[in-house]
């Protein structure tokens, strides 16, 4: 019995070894990139993706720069760090290995090492996620630069004023939108029921379809106005890098310039009640002259003979 008891008690700090030689390695032999399997896209997640969505405006390019640049090498950093330090302690420090424990209890190096080296680390950190955070909140009057996938610059992408305000109203369970430039332009938009979709927009994602999509212009800086009827709602769409809250009572202002025609996907993102998952955003960006045509035509026409105009999604 006791030769069975110290067989398993060896046994067993050996696979602890083992584990943490293994836990040590994992990260050397798949860095992060290989480890996304599925090529993202823009607008839509895809099966077995585990990164963003690919980019279309300079505010996602800063995030995805550095969430893929500062965060990811910092925390892969500190993770290898802390599973070798637990590996060496593990097998140095066992009570096989080192029977007298030492008595020590101070030491200020390294007290002082492990204080300042973290602040460090979040000032590293914290100085370009505010910048891109100033980014999102600021919206471009033609001057300011802005961060761009380059976030220790100090600002080098240019973006023009808003050409188009859009003001987004969050209610259970649409999206109301209202072109304020244009007399008349505004709508709700609902997400589409499996059967519609595959009826009316086959080739659209379930879920995500809705029966009138957000139309905006290529390459123009839109203004996005955002609030709720009801409750808290959040106006998300990722390959924009936008989501922000639709607060009832409050004004919230966020904006993109898309710099690829297509449609892109978002959905509500605050937990707003039982359809909270059936209230998507689908952003439709066209060509400036097309979207001219459409909101000309939403104002003499109404939505749907505009929604009709548009090429459906292939
Ligand atoms: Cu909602």
């Amino acid at each position: 019995m006791q030769y069975i008891f110290s067989h398993l008690a060896n046994l067993s700090a050996k696979a602890k070894t083992v584990l943490a030689s293994t836990f040590a390695i994992i990260p050397a032999l798949f860095p992060f990139s290989a480890l996304a399997q599925t090529e993202p896209v823009a607008g839509q997640a895809v099966n077995g993706q585990t990164g963003f969505q690919l980019s279309v405006t300079p505010i996602m390019d800063s995030i995805i720069a550095f969430h893929d640049g500062v965060l990811m090498w910092t925390i892969t950093l500190i993770v290898i760090f802390v599973t070798i330090l637990l590996a060496y302690i593990i097998v140095r420090y066992n009570k096989r290995a080192n029977p007298i424990a030492s008595k020590t209890t101070h030491n200020v190096l390294v007290e002082i090492v492990w204080t300042v080296v973290p602040i460090v680390i979040l000032i590293v950190i914290a100085v370009p996620s505010f910048g891109v955070l100033a980014d999102q909140q600021t919206i471009p009057d033609g001057e300011r630069k802005y961060l761009g996938s380059n976030v220790f610059s100090f600002g080098e992408v240019e973006m023009p004023a808003p050409g188009l305000t859009i003001k987004a109203t969050g209610v259970q369970w649409s999206w109301d939108y209202d072109y304020v430039d244009y007399d008349g332009a505004d709508f709700s938009s609902f997400m589409l029921s499996n059967e519609e979709r595959l009826a009316q927009k086959p080739n659209e994602p379930r879920l995500l379809a809705v029966d009138f999509d957000l139309v905006v212009p290529v390459d123009t800086t839109v203004r996005v106005q955002v609030t709720a009827a009801d409750v808290i709602h959040s106006f998300a769409v990722p390959s924009f890098g936008i989501k922000i809250d639709a607060v009832p009572g409050r004004l919230n202002e966020t904006w993109f310039n898309a710099r690829k025609t297509g449609i892109y996907y978002g959905q509500c993102s605050e937990l707003c009640g039982k359809d909270h998952a059936f209230m998507p955003i689908a952003v439709r960006v066209v060509s400036k002259e097309v979207f001219a045509a459409w909101v000309a035509k939403v104002q003499s026409d109404g939505i749907e003979e505009a929604a009709a105009m548009l090429p459906p999604i292939s």
